[in-house]
């Protein structure tokens, strides 16, 4: 699961990147270099791991990772039109899902934060990024129907864009336009930044934080919004971990900001975990809500789908009320389930497969 970090200039996504992800890429008032994008993965927290590891004993416990993008550094910076190059947007599209982060600090040279304003001209330019791709191509498939080569596939397409450029036309995102499954497939390619699912981070200077009821139902009546104070708990990641938490009850945060966000990402994009166990590892891992046991087993690896028989399956919260996975097979807990099978939050599977049918 990939999450770009989209913002205005200096509205403090290095931070939050830094504090999330514990890096320490550079973050600066007025620097307008070039560089890359920062990249890193964040390890999702998950106390049934601990739990699992508890009953298993296992060499190592591994956890599910988002990765997370920071889209800065691409975009030349300042405040200047070009906030949003091609570039961004390229990378942007690569995405799975966007978190925009709106700055809600004063600073001297910005002065007074204007997130709600900021949000508006951040889907500004989302929407008319998407528009004009989708215009283009309109374009081309109209050309080619001028002179008479439209294969009926390209019908589909053209159905699809002529909705979302009429979406987008009037200020709507391309996510609220329904499609049928042919449609969506034929669009997939074109990676529409406004049919990715968002969620807002307001990063809030710490005199605000916790002060913004306003601004953040303003923000939820179109996104998941999240507040975080980004300086604030970059400052916090570099104490021990007593007095981080003395600092945090003060200022009423009650969970990591690492938690909170991959909290509010796994609900955005639907993800589940379900688990594997052994003595070697006891491991998580993420799918989207209603896959089968079959992309389970293609999760952990394309073999184990390819060759996939059945999954032996049983429940996280049953195997803690019964104490041992012994004694979940003794008490009807346990089944063996078919690839169709869909994976439930907390499920234990082990997959069956044969390798010969593998090769
Ligand atoms: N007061 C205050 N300043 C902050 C906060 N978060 C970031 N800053 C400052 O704002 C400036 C920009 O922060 P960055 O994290 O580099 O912002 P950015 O969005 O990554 O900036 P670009 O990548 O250049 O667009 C830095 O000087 C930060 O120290 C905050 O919560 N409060
Ligand atoms: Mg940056």
């Amino acid at each position: 699961m990939k999450i770009g970090f989209i913002g205005l200039p200096k509205s403090g996504k290095t931070t939050l990147f830094n504090v999330l992800t514990g890096s320490s890429a550079e973050v600066s008032a007025f620097s307008t270099v070039k560089a890359g994008p920062n990249l890193a993965a964040v390890k999702i927290g998950d106390e049934r791991v601990e739990k699992l590891a508890e009953i298993y004993n296992p060499k190592r416990k591994v956890y599910p990772t988002i990765d997370i993008v920071d889209l800065a550094g691409v975009s030349e910076g300042d405040g200047k039109a070009d906030a949003f190059s091609g570039d961004l947007m390229k990378l942007a599209r690569n995405c799975e899902a966007l978190a925009i982060v709106l700055r809600n600090f004063r600073t001297d040279w910005q002065g007074e934060p204007e997130p709600l304003l900021d949000l508006s001209r951040i889907e500004q330019e989302l929407l008319l990024a998407d528009l004009i791709i989708a215009e283009k191509r309109l374009e081309k498939i109209e050309a080619n129907s001028r002179k008479g080569n439209v294969a009926p596939a390209q019908k589909v397409e053209e159905s699809a864009l002529r909705l979302i450029a009429e979406a987008l036309n009037k200020s709507r995102p391309a996510r609220e336009v329904d499609l049928d499954p042919n449609q969506e497939l034929a669009i997939r390619c074109f990676q529409f930044l406004t049919r990715k699912p968002a969620i807002v981070i307001l990063n809030s200077g710490e005199d605000r934080y916790g002060k913004n009821p306003g601004v953040l139902s303003g923000i939820s009546q179109r996104y998941p919004a999240i507040e975080f104070a980004g300086q604030f708990e970059l400052e916090l990641s570099r104490l021990d971990e007593m007095s981080a938490q003395a600092f945090m009850e003060d200022m009423g945060i009650r969970e990591s900001a690492r938690d909170r966000l991959t909290g509010l990402a796994y609900e955005t994009l639907g993800y589940i975990s379900f688990f594997t166990v052994g003595e070697d590892e006891v491991r998580a891992w993420n799918i989207r809500r209603g896959a089968t046991a079959l992309e389970a087993a293609a999760a952990i690896h394309t073999d184990l789908a390819r060759g996939f028989i059945a999954a032996e399956c049983f429940h996280y919260d049953d195997l803690m009320a019964a104490g041992s996975d012994k004694a979940v097979r003794g008490n009807g807990h346990f089944k063996l389930v078919g690839r169709d099978y869909p994976v439930r939050d907390g499920d234990i599977l082990s997959i069956r497969f044969n390798v010969s049918k593998t090769a």
